[in-house]
């Protein structure tokens, strides 16, 4: 069995600061980073939590990223909002982008955020939930690298490429769902290929094209979308809003540019804010919230149903008390990459 480390959320978030700021990241960059990488471990996420601060410190010291970036802000029209991330890690640039998309989507009851030269490893419902704390509905989408492959073809070529979507509730967190449009994310696979575990049938080919549950073939062969040609059309979709649409790379363009160095692809992100309340007749917002929680109703009255984000949001009520764990090999490896000594 596996030995694990356990740590309260505040001690998540030092660590990964310091991991970061050890490595010459700058203090807003490694800021939000560990706020993104805390909020994963907070609501068991792990694929998303510390597990990518290895990688976050190899595309510092390849010099693939910018460290110290600085994210730009233009309006490109009245709707449609840019932050250049000036080739720094992604959670900064959301995180400056986010306010004012929320503020144009108000104005025009809808708009839209291109967030370009940034390097992403992590999940996107925290820029849908920030969105809908505005009381905004929220779309986001990014590409990756190429892992995937097309709908009857057998070599990688799109990214995991991950959609999220997020609708407020009243009196409730909001509905959000998140999902690569492969059957699974990357990380999943390599949190198999760590623990030495099988990945489920359907996942994944190996390099010859054969159907595999062993997560090193998956990673050297392709990973498939989810549903056939349904998630491959998603897939191929989220390569033309956060590539072309905003003037970035697809992910086999990533990949052709990426040095290999374990960290996060370059790439772009395209979020959508919606204002709910412009959608309908004046007075009809709280129609609108109620005719929602019919259908969440009718869904959970089937035995065996959830809502999308549920489990997350039952993680949030538990780890503020309990922790979280990593396995200590991890633990001691980000001691170390913090400067810290092991015990
Ligand atoms: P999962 O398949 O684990 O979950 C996808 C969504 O389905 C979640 O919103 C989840 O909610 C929901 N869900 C799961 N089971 C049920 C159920 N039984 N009933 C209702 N809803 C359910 O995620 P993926 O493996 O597809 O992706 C994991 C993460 O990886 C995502 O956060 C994604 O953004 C990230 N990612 C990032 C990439 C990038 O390039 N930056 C690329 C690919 C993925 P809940 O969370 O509550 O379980
Ligand atoms: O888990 O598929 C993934 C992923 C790709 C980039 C960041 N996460």
């Amino acid at each position: 069995m596996t030995d694990l480390t356990r740590l309260t959320l505040a001690q998540v978030h030092a660590l990964a600061w310091q991991v970061l700021r050890a490595h010459g990241v700058s203090d807003p960059q490694a800021r939000a980073i560990a706020d993104t990488v805390t909020a994963a471990e907070r609501d068991d996420c792990k694929s998303h939590g510390l597990f990518r601060l290895p990688g976050y410190v190899s595309s510092v010291r390849s010099g693939k990223v910018t460290p110290d970036a600085v994210p730009h802000l233009h309006e490109l029209a009245p709707a449609i909002v840019q932050v250049d991330g000036q080739n720094g890690f992604a959670p900064l640039a959301l995180q400056i982008g986010c306010g004012p998309l929320a503020e144009k989507a108000r104005r025009h009851g809808i708009a839209a955020l291109a967030v370009t030269r940034i390097y992403h490893f992590a999940a996107l419902w925290p820029e849908v939930e920030a969105l809908a704390a505005h009381d905004l509905v929220a779309l986001a989408f990014t590409a990756a690298m190429s892992y995937v492959a097309p709908a009857g073809g057998s070599k990688p070529l799109y990214g995991t490429n991950p959609m999220a979507f997020a609708w407020p509730r009243a009196g409730h967190p909001p509905l959000v769902f998140d999902q690569a449009s492969s059957a699974s994310a990357r990380g999943e696979i390599q949190l198999h290929l760590r623990d030495g575990t099988p990945i489920p049938a359907g996942w994944a080919i190996d390099a010859e094209g054969h159907p595999t549950t062993d997560p090193a073939a998956a990673l050297a062969g392709a990973q498939l979308p989810f549903g056939g040609y349904k998630g491959a059309a998603i897939a191929l979709m989220i390569e033309l809003l956060a590539g072309a649409l905003i003037g970035e790379v697809f992910s086999f363009e990533a990949s052709a540019l990426d040095n290999h160095d374990g960290g996060p692809p370059v790439g772009g992100e395209l979020i959508i804010a919606l204002d709910p309340a412009r959608c309908v007749g004046h007075g009809d917002r709280r129609r609108q919230l109620a005719h929602a929680e019919q259908l969440f109703a009718n869904i959970l009255a089937q035995e065996g149903t959830r809502l999308p984000s549920d489990r997350r949001y039952a993680a949030r009520q538990r780890t503020p008390r309990e922790g979280i764990t990593i396995p200590r090999a991890l633990y001691e490896e980000l001691q170390r990459l913090a400067g810290r000594e092991t015990t």
